[in-house]
């Protein structure tokens, strides 16, 4: 070979290493297929908003420039699919990822994560088992469900004034986690649950359920699921005569939902709310409403729920590598356990010991003029 012919291929080969070196790889895995890809591609687009703007922006990692990729997987809100994805991304050696959506492959999939040394953001499962199993690599950046079904279910008695409440969950981690929460709560604030019925994240049909809870005249009927479901289910009861008022967790507190349940939804019949949020009037407000209409700007769409949530998960993961001056899992994983006071678009993140966020929100919200309206932030 001759001299020139060897010295352009030891430059093709070291700028190789060179690009392979500069390119760090993160995964964010969500449901984009399935009933509630809507809510998938939501959070995928909060990650491909993130990891655009940083590599626009320039990131420096111990000294030397590098481009974040993203994978995108979709674990299509099923817990098998969940920990098939959680392994390719492990075997792929992805040195972090955000998600699940849901409690229900969250959790699975946080196992395999943490045997593989991998962080593991999730912006939205609230199931509080998820940071709870002991793993360093498990952290979350909403409330979880025992803060939100007892929240709602001190509501429902509250300020709802509900006295007889009908409990329905889809039988997932998340829907029964909620419900048992909200149940709790509604009994030690004197109010009484007068029917628990259970359907799928699958079913469309619930006539039998809904007959049987007409019977016992609610005046609060209470969703653990998702807003696929509640949306068919709203109608279904209002065919059936059924005026109680409607609540669920953060899954049903959705912009799909109000198109999906349409006008059978009435003014201040529905209440829910999101596991996260910024008062009205602080600091963080401005650059939530900047978030939102920057994300519409772009991909053409209202926020449903988490894109905001998975934004920040993806900008704080690569702030710790940052911190650290590495994106060995290793040294940053410390560095994002400490995180103590990142400032995001959903307000101040910081994790306690079990990877939870402290002081974590809740925005209570309720369908008027087919729309979301807020109606208080609780912490
Ligand atoms: N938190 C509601 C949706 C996700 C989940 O926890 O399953």
């Amino acid at each position: 070979m001759k001299l020139k012919t060897l010295a352009a291929a030891v430059l093709a080969l070291s700028t190789g290493l060179a690009m392979a070196q500069s390119v760090v790889t993160i995964a964010h895995v969500g449901p984009t297929s399935g009933a509630i890809a809507h809510l998938g591609k939501d959070n995928e687009n909060g990650a491909i908003m993130a990891v655009e703007e940083l590599n626009a922006a320039g990131v420096t990692i111990g000294g030397k420039k590098v481009t974040i990729k993203l994978m995108t997987e979709d674990d299509g809100a099923d817990p098998k699919q969940g920990t098939a994805v959680a392994q390719k991304l492990a075997d792929a050696k992805v040195v972090g990822v955000i998600g699940h959506l849901n409690s229900g492959t969250s959790i699975p999939a946080s196992k395999i994560y943490s045997d593989a040394g991998i962080p593991q953001i999730s912006p939205s499962a609230t199931n509080p088992k998820y940071t709870r199993q002991g793993f360093k690599t498990t952290f979350r950046v909403v409330a979880d469900d025992t803060q939100l079904g007892g929240t709602l279910g001190k509501y429902a008695v509250n300020t709802l004034k509900g006295k007889a409440i009908a409990v329905i969950d889809d039988r997932t981690a998340y829907g029964q986690g909620v419900a048992d929460e909200f149940s709790k709560a509604v009994v030690a604030a004197g109010g009484s649950i007068v029917a628990k019925e259970f359907t799928t994240d699958k079913a469309t049909d619930f006539n039998a359920i809904l007959t049987t809870i007409k019977g016992k005249k609610p005046d609060v009927v209470f969703f653990g699921g998702m807003d696929a479901v509640a949306g068919p289910m709203l109608r279904q009861m209002k065919s059936l005569g059924i005026n109680a008022k409607f609540m669920g967790g953060d899954g049903i507190c959705s912009a799909e939902l109000v198109k999906l349940g349409g006008d059978a939804i009435a003014d201040n019949q529905v209440y829910c709310a999101e596991a996260g949020g910024v008062e009205k009037g602080s600091k963080y407000e401005a650059a939530k409403i900047d978030f939102e209409k920057r994300f519409k700007a772009k991909f053409g769409a209202d926020v449903q729920v988490y894109a905001p949530y998975v934004y920040d998960s993806v900008k704080l993961m690569v702030a710790a590598m940052v911190k650290a001056g590495s994106s060995d899992p290793e040294k940053y994983l410390p560095v994002l356990a400490a995180t103590k006071d990142y400032q995001g678009v959903t307000g101040a993140i910081g994790f306690d010991n079990k990877g939870d966020i402290v002081n974590g929100a809740l925005t209570l919200q309720t369908v008027r003029g087919g729309k979301l309206e807020v109606l208080s932030v609780i912490r």
